[in-house]
């Protein structure tokens, strides 16, 4: 157990320093490289702990790592989550500031809000999708604090896996409406293709994403709430982005979502 008292508070002033100074910094295993996975998400809580003390407030959650060559390039077999804040929302309609990030990534996701709580060991695909109010059209940006975007899992879970901001799309339909499963994607970065995917991506099912998550949080005595956002995990490669680009996020059926960056 490498996580003593001290050590805790160290590691997390050391990951929030990064993202407040936007500096990337050295991997936490590099310094303690027995901390294990249950170890970086009890840093994970600690972290999120810290910015609630600060005002912030949980919005929801997002999966990672959920598509088969996210794993394999990491070499996992697992998938990770973490939390979203009300301050990492950003919009549409207004920049995303370039020079408060280090070194942003832009990934296509689709968006749960729920409209039912849900919490259980053996929660299924289809629970999900009764108790899910809208799904919707996101782009998660994420900005592992980490030199090069390079970790290990406990790592990038201790980092509130390379959380930063989230856009959804402005069309919201219910789940019935579409099938999540077959929807094809093409995100495009100023006018030209950068990647193309599918739902099927996300675990088979992106539903199926977020019923994995809930087992996990319920095994720490948490789960979703009614209105809840939950990003189900990146359904193509992530695509670095600088000042002055936009992102669009085309999805079948579902509209799309974009963002520009200043
Ligand atoms: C970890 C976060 C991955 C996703 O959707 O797969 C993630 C990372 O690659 O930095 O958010
Ligand atoms: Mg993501």
């Amino acid at each position: 157990m490498t996580l003593t008292k001290g050590v805790d508070t160290k590691i997390v002033d050391y990951l929030l320093s990064a993202e407040r100074d936007v500096r990337e910094i050295t991997k936490i295993t590099d310094q303690y490289p027995e901390l294990s996975i249950e170890e970086a998400y009890e840093l994970q809580e600690r972290l999120i702990n810290r910015k609630i003390a600060e005002g912030a407030r949980t919005v929801g959650i997002k999966l990672g790592l959920t598509s088969k060559v996210k794993q394999q390039m990491m070499g996992v077999h697992e998938a990770i989550y973490g939390f979203l804040l009300n301050e990492m929302l950003a919009y549409e309609w207004e920049p995303v500031d370039f020079h408060q990030l280090i070194h942003p990534k832009a990934e296509p996701e689709i968006a749960f809000l729920m409209g039912e709580d849900l919490k259980g060991d053996n929660v299924t695909t289809e629970e999900v999708l009764n108790a899910t109010k809208y799904i919707a059209p996101a782009i998660e940006i994420i900005d592992s604090r980490y030199k090069n975007f390079k970790f290990t899992l406990t790592d990038v879970v201790a980092d509130n896996c390379s959380s930063a901001r989230f856009i959804v799309g402005s069309k919201w339909v219910t789940p019935n409406q579409t099938d999540l499963a077959n929807i094809g994607m093409v995100m495009s970065k100023n006018g030209e293709v950068a990647t193309v995917g599918a739902g099927a991506a996300v675990l088979g099912h992106p539903a199926s994403a977020v019923a994995w998550a809930i087992n996990k949080l319920t095994e720490k005595g948490k789960g979703l709430k009614k209105g809840d956002i939950v990003l189900s995990g990146a359904i193509t490669e992530a695509i670095a982005f600088e000042s002055g680009d936009t992102i669009v996020a085309q999805f079948d059926g579902l509209g799309s979502v974009s963002f520009s960056c200043s």
